[in-house]
């Protein structure tokens, strides 16, 4: 078990979090009482394997504290689906995960006030009922029945041999065939990406492939761009970006090259981006919609706070608000939670969705029509 887990890296702040406040403390609690009550441990990892410890169960904390801010066991239940997969990858017992999760919501419930306790033990509650039943692998993103099957999976292989060359060749040859730019997005860049996620969850592939496949991929787009930017300009203007600490920014460059491709202005600020930038942006670009995307859950917070302080800010017009990436599309009502004012499953129905929360008036009257 020791650090299977990997940190989020960056600084990990949910203000005033009960939870993640005391992060570090909690996590050495309950790896003291798991190393008491299996000496074997001890024996397995020694003192390294210890403090790794604390690292899991320092994310374990950190996905927990998110899923108890937003009230919401549905999302911890899904991090354990993930966790056990990660777990089975490397032969760690789910009896192990369960017990340790019984641990930490005791330690957890323990220290914290009732009411945060109760909502503690729910959310673990969901995690450790859910955990027998829950799958011990992922199915595979790429398949060959799907819409291009056969060309992700090509382009997959290319990939893991290290081969961007022949990566590349692939996409010109099915654009030079017929095959969109949200063809090759949806059925060949996002089943890659997705199932390169699942091989590296599964330690079939090291963080090195993951990092090229991503860094290939991100290039290969960028090749695409002639096409995405060719579409005839509405005068709607938009503003996508990751929230700050999120690195996972592809998804959210889809959905932005997606507006593009309808005739809006996309303005795409990439990963990690602050608050104070975000909103100046909005201003600056006198943007209708604000997408906003979160991947990792403990990032959800931030996703709230921004939309509060977008919120907050006088405008003559505010933006609307629309959220998606993993944890919203694993948990459909947290987009409320979060204060959106929609959410989008993916690139594909985004901008239908904005267009329905800017009304036909506006939309009519960029396009001319009114
Ligand atoms: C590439 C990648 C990385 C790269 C990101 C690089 C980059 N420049 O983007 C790096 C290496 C940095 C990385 C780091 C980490 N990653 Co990572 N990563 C991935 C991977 C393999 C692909 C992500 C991707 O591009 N997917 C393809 C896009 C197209 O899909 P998408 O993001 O879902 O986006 C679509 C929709 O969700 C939606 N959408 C997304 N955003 C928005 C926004 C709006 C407004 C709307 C409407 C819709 C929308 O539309 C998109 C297009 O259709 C995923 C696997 C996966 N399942 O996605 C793991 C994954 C997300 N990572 C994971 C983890 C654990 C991490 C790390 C914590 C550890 C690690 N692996 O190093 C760190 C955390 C970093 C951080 N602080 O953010 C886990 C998360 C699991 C969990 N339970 O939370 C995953 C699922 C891998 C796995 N199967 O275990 N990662």
């Amino acid at each position: 078990m020791p650090g299977t887990v990997r940190p989020v890296q960056g600084p990990i702040r949910i203000a005033s979090n009960p939870i993640v406040d005391r992060r570090e403390d909690l996590a050495r609690a309950v790896v003291a009482i798991q190393f008491e009550r299996w000496p074997a441990l001890y024996a397995r990892y020694g003192e390294t394997g210890r403090e790794r410890c604390v690292e899991d169960v320092g994310f374990h904390l950190l996905y927990l504290a998110e899923a108890v801010a937003s009230d919401s066991p549905a999302l911890f239940r899904e991090y354990v689906a993930w966790v056990k997969i990660l777990f089975a990858g490397i032969g760690i017992p789910d009896g192990e995960l369960g017990e340790s999760l019984e641990i930490l919501r005791d330690v957890v419930a323990a220290r914290v006030d009732p009411a945060t306790a109760a909502r503690v033990r729910s959310c673990v509650g969901e995690g450790l009922s859910a955990l027998p039943g829950l799958p011990r692998e992922a199915p595979p993103f790429v398949r060959p029945e799907a819409p291009l099957g056969a060309l992700a999976r090509s382009y997959m292989d290319a990939l893991l041999a290290g081969d961007r060359r022949r990566a590349t060749a692939l996409v010109t040859e099915a654009t030079a065939a017929g095959a969109t730019v949200p063809d090759l997005y949806l059925h060949v860049f996002q089943p890659t990406l997705r199932e390169i996620g699942r091989l590296w969850q599964t330690r079939a592939i090291t963080v090195a492939h993951e990092h090229f496949a991503t860094a290939a991929t991100q290039a290969i787009m960028g090749q695409l761009y002639p096409a995405i930017f060719a579409a005839e300009r509405r005068g709607l203007s938009m503003v996508a970006t990751c929230v700050s600490g999120e690195q996972h920014e592809i998804g959210v460059r889809m959905v932005a090259d997606f507006f593009e491709m309808a005739g809006w202005d996309s303005h795409y600020l990439g990963a990690n981006t602050p608050v104070t930038s975000i909103v100046q942006a909005l201003r600056e670009r006198n943007a209708r919609i604000l997408a906003v995307s979160a991947t990792i859950t403990a990032h959800v917070g931030r996703v709230a706070a921004l939309i509060a302080a977008v919120r907050a800010e006088p405008w003559e017009r505010p933006p609307q608000v629309l959220v998606g990436g993993y944890p919203f599309n694993l948990v459909p009502d947290l987009w409320r939670t979060v204060g959106a004012d929609a959410f989008a499953p993916g690139a594909e129905e985004a901008v239908a969705i904005a267009e329905r929360l800017i009304g036909p008036a506006t939309r009519d009257r960029a396009a001319g029509v009114a």
